[in-house]
């Protein structure tokens, strides 16, 4: 512990003065086989030299552009590819982090002429230049397609393939035989629980948030339809009448649908009694089990079956029937099983993803309402609106932010049926924690909305963010929201401690060993693209890009479904 409090503080100083890199952190060295290009072996994980931090994939010519570094700077230069300045100013700071870290901000807005720049620094202490990176209309563009491709990835009972620069990743469909009855009926017995996305860098599938997940990605169809219905995104569906988009989405959705039970319910979880090793998809023989329901997965799915409905209605009206009928018998079940119900764990090793039920419910009977305009379920809606309010920072266990975000933005034509005094109070929290968020951004020297603690999955929360913002803007279109939602991007491709990339494949010194297990046993150097890893918690240095650290270097489509929805909206 001494190591690590010591790394800490003289983390800086060390760096600058020896020339190293970061990358340590963990108690034990261990060696890593290759590191990548402009990384070396700490013996501790592969180190990267730390530079002045920008969002190293690219801004958008409108927003808000900033910079961070460690030091102090007296003034900064935007320089062209061929080291011509465009831009000189001076450096925002010291300014003090919510890690007590102090920093000095570079704004360069001004620059809005398209092309390939980076940053230079000057101060009393010699810093390494930015990266190289763009500014354009299109600059998250390829970050969307890989995105999608980390979703495509995911998938399950399918064969995956696809190329990405150069490299072709592949496995062959992958767990048939999910998966047993057994723990639920006590006796042998299968039934048909294959396809989906595996939940993160383990194999198992999980309800609440697969649901999730997919609930985060339709809301982004439906708010920017435009951006995303004729995009290609190398899909074995590719060519087919329904955009790639919702055929990827389709993959997850055709999986729920197998977990509902006849009388309405909804399995919890499909997976091994325990993780498995680090063996390919394929490779995976351990036995798979069907869970007990839970009302908190029964809600969720609800709420996506009700959601998918809606958004499939005019390309796949016979899927969207499907959907809707779905959604409605579980509803019906949850209102004849008020109570809450929590899987019943044993012998699984773990139950993940428990949570209380009001906030999903509520989700649920809103979703349904807006698909439908049932009065049963605006009552519900609204009688789980009432405890349920938009957060900061939130995720799989607290949904509530969903729930309001589509009562409040209903586009139904009856929906002056809403409680008004309701509809007015959630609407103004939404646009309050909106403000807050982006007066937090504009003050933080790494552009965070939140100053909250770091946890577990922390980059999810950060690009969650941006749903909050949206859904403000929304109702208040104020460019800060947008400058605040760019800025939690730009923190996770490389304006941030490490200065890193937290994208696989992307960006400035990607993620080079995710606790991604299809990517540690496939042989490839590279690992799988566009996975967003969890993050640095609970202080910015932990993430060492070790391969067995789940909590910070996992991957999870709850993560990456937040940050599809917020570069969704900023497309070209
Ligand atoms: O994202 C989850 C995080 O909020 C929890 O703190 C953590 C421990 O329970 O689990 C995370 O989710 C993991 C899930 O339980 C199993 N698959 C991998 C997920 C990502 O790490
Ligand atoms: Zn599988």
């Amino acid at each position: 512990m001494a190591f690590r409090t010591s790394l800490r503080s003289s983390l800086f100083a060390s760096a600058l003065s020896l020339g190293l890199g970061f990358g340590c952190g963990t108690e034990e060295a261990r060696v890593i086989s290759s590191c990548p290009p402009g990384s070396r072996d700490t013996g501790y994980g592969c180190a990267y030299d730390q530079r002045v931090a920008v969002n190293s994939v690219g801004y958008l010519p409108d927003r808000v552009k900033r910079a961070t570094v460690p030091v102090q700077v007296d003034s900064f230069q935007v320089r062209d590819a061929a080291g011509g300045i465009v831009y000189e100013a001076a450096a925002i700071g010291p300014t003090m982090d919510q890690d007590e870290q102090t920093l000095w901000v570079l704004d360069f807005t001004e620059v809005r002429q398209p092309g390939e720049y980076y940053v230079s620094v000057q101060g009393p202490t010699p810093y390494l230049d930015s990266v190289h990176f763009e500014i354009g209309e299109d600059v998250y563009d390829s970050l969307l397609h890989i995105l999608m491709l980390g979703m495509t990835g995911q998938r399950c009972g399918s064969a995956v393939g696809f190329t990405w620069n150069g490299t072709r990743y592949s496995h062959p469909a992958c767990h048939l035989d999910d998966a047993s009855l057994e723990l639920v009926e006590g006796a042998p017995g299968t039934r048909d629980g294959t396809g989906g996305w595996h939940d993160a860098g383990d194999y198992g599938k999980y309800t609440v948030n697969g649901a999730f997940a997919s609930g985060m990605m339709l809301l982004a169809w439906e708010h920017f339809p435009e951006r995303l219905v004729g995009r290609a995104f190398d899909l074995p569906e590719a060519g087919d009448e329904v955009p790639d988009y919702l055929d990827e989405n389709r993959v997850n959705l055709d999986w729920l649908l197998k977990m509902q039970n006849a009388d309405g319910s909804v399995v919890h979880k499909l997976t091994a009694l325990d993780f498995p090793g680090f063996v390919s998809p394929v490779g995976d023989y351990a036995e798979r089990y069907f869970s007990d329901w839970s009302s908190a997965g029964t809600a969720d799915f609800v709420a996506v079956m009700a959601q998918a409905a809606r958004v499939y209605e005019p390309v796949d009206p016979e899927f969207a029937a499907v959907c809707l009928a779905a959604a409605r018998r579980s509803f019906d079940f949850l209102k004849d099983h008020p109570e809450e119900h929590s899987p019943v764990v044993l012998p699984f090793k773990q139950m993940q993803y428990v949570t209380s039920d009001p906030d999903d419910r509520a989700w649920g009977a809103c979703e349904l309402w807006e698909t439908t305009g049932d009065e049963d379920a605006l009552v519900e809606c609204e009688v789980g609106i009432a405890g349920q309010h938009p957060a900061t920072s939130w995720d799989w266990s607290g949904l509530g932010s969903l729930a309001v975000y589509t009562y409040v933005l209903s586009r139904r034509s009856d929906r002056d049926r809403r409680d008004p005094e309701l509809v007015l109070e959630r609407a103004s929290e939404i646009t309050s924690v909106a403000d807050t968020m982006a007066l937090v951004a504009n003050e933080n020297p790494w552009g965070l909305a939140s100053r909250g603690n770091r946890y577990w999955g922390i980059n999810g929360v950060y690009a969650r963010m941006v749903l909050g913002l949206r859904a403000a803007y929304m109702l208040e279109p104020k460019p800060e929201y947008l400058d605040a939602a760019t800025q939690q991007i730009d923190h996770l491709l490389g304006r941030n401690y490490s200065s890193r990339s937290q994208v696989t494949g992307i960006g400035y010194a990607p993620p080079a060993h995710p606790h991604h297990r299809p990517s540690a046993a496939d042989g490839i150097d590279l690992p799988w693209p566009g996975l967003l890893i969890g993050g640095a918690w609970p202080d910015p240095w932990s993430w060492t890009d070790v391969v067995d650290d789940a909590k910070t270097g996992e991957n999870a489509i709850n993560w990456n479904a937040a940050l599809i929805y917020a570069v969704a909206g900023f497309v070209r």
